[in-house]
């Protein structure tokens, strides 16, 4: 029961709505020009969220306030793999690796279906998944790639609305609570979406349709790979209450261990216990837990997320406690972020590092710059001194290594252009030249000496 958007304007979305297509579903008729919270001329009706706006400025769709929300999440399958099929079309249905060095302590970061037959997921020891699929073709990261499908999905995303959290390269939560009424059912949206990834990209996405975030992502991977799942109030706990606990987005295999040794196992067991017994367990978080064990999930979808940070991580096959060989793991992994940052034409304020231990403490050390940056050398001059803080006063064998970048700005901010540094100048260059060498010939070909 959806009172009709009366707005001025309204009449040009008759005329601007576009014909279906031979599939019968609706396709874009325009790109989202704004997202305004906007009132109806007649008061009646106040619109939330997303509000397409011709050029003229013309409302010409909105969506009525304290609807239930519609949330879409779109994850590709074996991402990584998955374009290296795509590039070497002979590796198609073949088992394909992606990952670092068998001979050092490279770790899995992606694997196709056909390999993940002879149990080979990502994160384990890449020599440990060539002994379970001894026939599988390895290949190496190659980060700007997925980025470049990664921005093209997102593309396809945006023409359905502009509320699109980024989870990494390959995910997104997109809420279409608002675009119902220009492109059809959350469902038709879904299906009109994977249909154009995969038309656009050649490959395929698995997809969740559900009235908020947590249902709509366990949704996406309940039926992977090229999975479609409609997750509604009517039937979630059908569904949620015979899953692991450990489906649970944010339950960790710590905390699934702490719940199984209660007797917790499923959803519908977390769902069932006592508020006093799961806080015994969990702590401070059981009522949260308890909320998501019955589908519940108030987290909006927050758009401008992917601009928050940046990150790279790596786990050890065996911790290391030898601080060239961590301060070498983490200068390729200040490269990584650094160029990430510059081809999203970002720089950062704060870089922190990420520290787990053999027990899985985890702890972070930052540092802020005083000013924002994407030079290589200056996030690496500022890494390598936080890491050396931590060295010199705890240390210790680590089984995580990670650097992350936050309070990003657009490259232009603050830009000063009538000082210029000739230091910058000359690292900036320095930068440039090794983006080009690196886009032309992967990541592996040019490193910095430290
Ligand atoms: N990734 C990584 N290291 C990990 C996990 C993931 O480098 N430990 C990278 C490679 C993946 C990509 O992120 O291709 C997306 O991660 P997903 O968890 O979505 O995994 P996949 O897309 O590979 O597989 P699927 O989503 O089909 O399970
Ligand atoms: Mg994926």
């Amino acid at each position: 029961m959806r009172p009709g958007p009366e707005v001025q304007g309204r009449d040009a979305l008759a005329t601007e709505k576009p014909s279906p297509s031979p599939a019968g579903l609706t396709m874009p008729p325009a790109t989202f020009l704004s997202y305004t919270v906007a009132r109806a001329p007649s008061d009646r009706a106040v619109f939330t969220g997303c509000v397409l706006v011709e050029s003229r400025g013309n409302v010409v769709a909105g969506e009525v306030m304290n609807k239930a929300r519609e949330i879409i999440h779109v994850d590709m399958d074996a991402f990584y793999a998955s374009v290296e099929q795509l590039d070497h079309p002979e590796l198609k249905g073949k088992a394909v690796i992606v990952g670092g060095d068998p001979r050092g302590r490279g770790v899995v970061s992606a694997a196709s279906y056909e390999a993940r037959k002879f149990g080979v997921h990502s994160a384990m020891p890449t020599a440990q998944a060539i002994r379970c699929c001894p026939h599988a073709v390895l290949l190496p990261v190659r980060m700007e790639r997925y980025a470049e499908v990664s921005h093209a999905i997102r593309a396809i995303f945006e023409q359905y609305t502009p509320l699109v959290e980024p989870i990494s390269l390959d995910e997104a939560f997109l809420d279409v609570t608002a675009s119902i009424a220009l492109f059809g059912t959350a469902e038709q949206i879904g299906r009109a979406i994977k249909k154009a990834v995969l038309e656009q990209t050649h490959l395929t996405a698995s997809v969740g349709v559900a009235p908020n975030k947590f249902l709509a992502k366990l949704a996406s991977d309940l039926n992977k790979p090229d999975g479609f799942v409609i997750v509604t109030e009517q039937n979630k706990q059908q569904i949620l209450d015979p899953l692991p606990v450990g489906k649970i987005w944010g339950v960790g295999e710590v905390t699934e261990k702490a719940l199984q040794s209660h007797g917790i196992r499923t959803i519908g067991q977390l769902r069932a216990s006592s508020l006093e017994e799961l806080a015994a367990i969990v702590g401070n978080g059981a009522g949260e837990l308890q909320k998501l064990a019955r589908g519940e999930d108030d987290r909006e979808v927050e758009p401008d997320r992917q601009c928050k940070s940046l990150s790279s991580e790596q786990t050890f096959a065996t911790d290391i406690g030898d601080a060239t060989i961590l301060l070498s793991v983490l200068l390729g992994q200040v490269e990584e972020v650094a160029q990430r940052l510059r081809q999203e034409k970002l720089k950062a304020r704060t870089v922190t590092l990420k520290l787990r231990y053999g027990d899985f403490r985890t702890v972070t050390r930052s540092d802020t710059l005083r000013e924002a940056t994407s030079v290589t050398q200056t996030l690496w001059a500022t890494a390598e001194r936080v890491f050396h803080r931590w060295h010199a006063r705890s240390g210790g064998p680590l089984r995580l290594v990670g650097f992350g970048v936050s309070g990003l700005a657009s490259e232009q901010a603050g830009q000063q252009l009538l000082f210029r540094d000739p230091e910058k100048e000359k690292l900036k260059r320095l930068d440039k030249a090794v983006d080009e060498i690196r886009d032309r010939y992967g990541n592996r070909a040019v490193h910095r000496g430290g």
